[in-house]
């Protein structure tokens, strides 16, 4: 009997034996669905667990269904869905569709109204799946000082809407969640740097946050905190403790990464192969073109073919020598190759946007908002407090910073007046990119843009799923200390 893939999602099969080609088997997944006619298609449930990177490394945290990555979760664009989320935890929670178009109730934010999962309660949601693509799915709340809340846990995990025609340009679809665990804070950090191309900074944006900084430092501040982790997955395992990728010479394989760390930029690289992006934020890009290192902001996904040409038993794993020991990495393995897998770094490779987009000008928008992105230094208790155009948001004043009209077409033109780089994130819509550090483009969809310190980006956004919209910073110690803002409209 041939099935087809909701059948077998029906039958608990696929949630639980397809999502991770690699280590399937070592993910204890306990079905997503419940059996028989129940109402709901999807069940998820939210609670502790335990997650075993590898030998001695058993951690726990709060979980997806029991399991890292939270199960992946395929839709049909289109198709309508009820998902009943339990939430067997003490604290209520939220769980954020990040990437679909879907109405406020059901998005999976406080700020925008969503009600809350009760703690030792449950919710039951319907929608429609949709843009198609790579998508995911994670906890929204604040976390604070709490390091075991919010994304900082294990509550992520991937989904996948079924496109109405498939490209088919490939042999396999493998799903990569990268992620930190063991969080700890740290006076200032070490974000990477030359990460971003075109480097070109704004000289006003450089200076105001120089002065604000020394300023701060003059006045006896020390630098704010930052989160750093001691522990470092794929797919919830430590490099080289999980199943590896196996491959036959001559595969393509398309690797959908997700970048699922609360706080971290991430880079993937694997020696003797590239990547041929084919989408950015589960969105194809018009510009397929071949790059020797992906870089993800917290957030973002990239989708990219890589041709199995270079027999061998590899290291795919992040550039930072220090989070890939570690654990950011995993063994790709072809078959009839054994061995210690080999890394070999790559040279410095800077990540511009606009290589995968369209040289054609963009539409012109209907309007032009002005947003600066600025740092108070500790300011709170040692966190940093960051500002959009001089406001920190807080629910206690959760007044929206733009009223839009249905139909129009916005450009946020977004000043970082921060040496930080941000991944920037709009909810419920896409946007497209227009010009990233003074280079125009088009074309590119996406749903987290990361902006570079002291640099200048554009996007456009066409106002087309009312309610109110969530803008934010998708780096948690940014966001739950006033990196939001809220827009409007009917
Ligand atoms: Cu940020």
């Amino acid at each position: 009997m041939a099935l087809d893939r909701r059948e077998l999602l029906k039958l608990g099969l696929l949630s639980a034996l397809a999502p991770y080609a690699p280590g399937a088997a070592s993910h204890t997944a306990r079905t997503i669905l419940q059996a028989g006619n129940d109402r709901s298609d999807y069940t998820i449930r939210i609670a502790p667990g335990l997650v075993e990177l590898g030998p001695g490394h058993i951690i726990s945290t709060t979980l997806y269904n029991g399991q890292f990555p939270g199960p992946l979760l395929r839709f049909t664009e289109g198709t309508p869905v009820t998902v009943e989320i339990h939430n067997d935890t003490d604290t209520p929670e939220q769980l954020h569709w990040h990437g679909q178009s879907v109405p406020p109730d059901v998005d999976g934010a406080a700020e925008v109204g969503t009600p809350f999962i009760p703690a030792h309660g449950s919710r039951r949601i319907s929608f429609t799946p949709g843009p198609a693509g790579f998508r995911f799915y994670h906890s929204h709340v604040r976390a604070g000082a709490d390091l075991s809340k919010g994304q900082y846990g294990g509550l992520v995990g991937p989904v996948y809407i079924e496109p109405k025609h498939h490209a088919g340009d490939y042999d396999r679809e493998v799903f990569l969640v990268l992620k930190e665990f063991q969080p700890g804070l740290s006076r200032g950090g070490d974000m990477p740097m030359n990460v971003l191309g075109p480097a070109a900074k704004v000289k006003a944006l450089e200076d105001a946050g120089d002065s604000a900084m020394k300023a701060s430092l003059a006045s006896g501040k020390a630098h704010g905190f930052e989160v750093g982790y001691s522990l470092f997955s794929i797919n919830g395992r430590l490099a080289g403790h999980g199943e590896p990728i196996r491959v036959r010479h001559g595969q393509r394989i398309l690797f959908h990464v997700l970048n699922g760390s609360a706080t971290e930029i991430r880079s993937l690289a694997l020696a003797g192969h590239t990547f041929r992006v084919v989408g950015l934020d589960g969105n194809p890009v018009p510009a397929p073109v071949r790059v020797p290192v992906l870089w993800i902001g917290t957030g973002e996904r990239v989708s990219a073919v890589v041709e199995m040409a270079t027999p061998g038993v590899w290291m795919l794993g992040d550039t930072a020598d220090d989070d890939r020991r570690h654990g950011m990495g995993i063994v790709v393995e072809y078959a009839g190759h054994k061995g210690k897998p080999v890394w070999l770094a790559p040279k410095p490779f800077r990540w511009d946007y606009t290589r995968f987009g369209s040289t054609q000008a963009p539409a012109t928008p209907d309007e032009t908002i002005d947003l600066t992105f600025a740092k108070d230094n500790a300011a709170a208790d040692g966190f940093n407090v960051w500002t959009i155009n001089g406001r920190s948001f807080s629910m206690d004043d959760p007044a929206p910073i733009g009223r839009l009209q249905r139909g129009r077409r916005y450009r946020l033109r977004m000043r970082n007046a921060s040496d930080d780089i941000h991944p920037i994130h709009l909810h419920r819509h896409s946007f497209e990119l227009t010009k990233v550090a003074g280079k125009p483009t088009s074309g590119v969809l996406k749903d987290v843009v990361m902006l570079g310190g002291y640099q200048q980006l554009e996007l456009d956004f066409v106002a087309n799923n009312p309610g109110l919209t969530l803008f934010h910073c998708h780096q948690q110690l940014h966001m739950d200390f006033g990196f939001m803002a809220l827009f409007d409209y009917e």
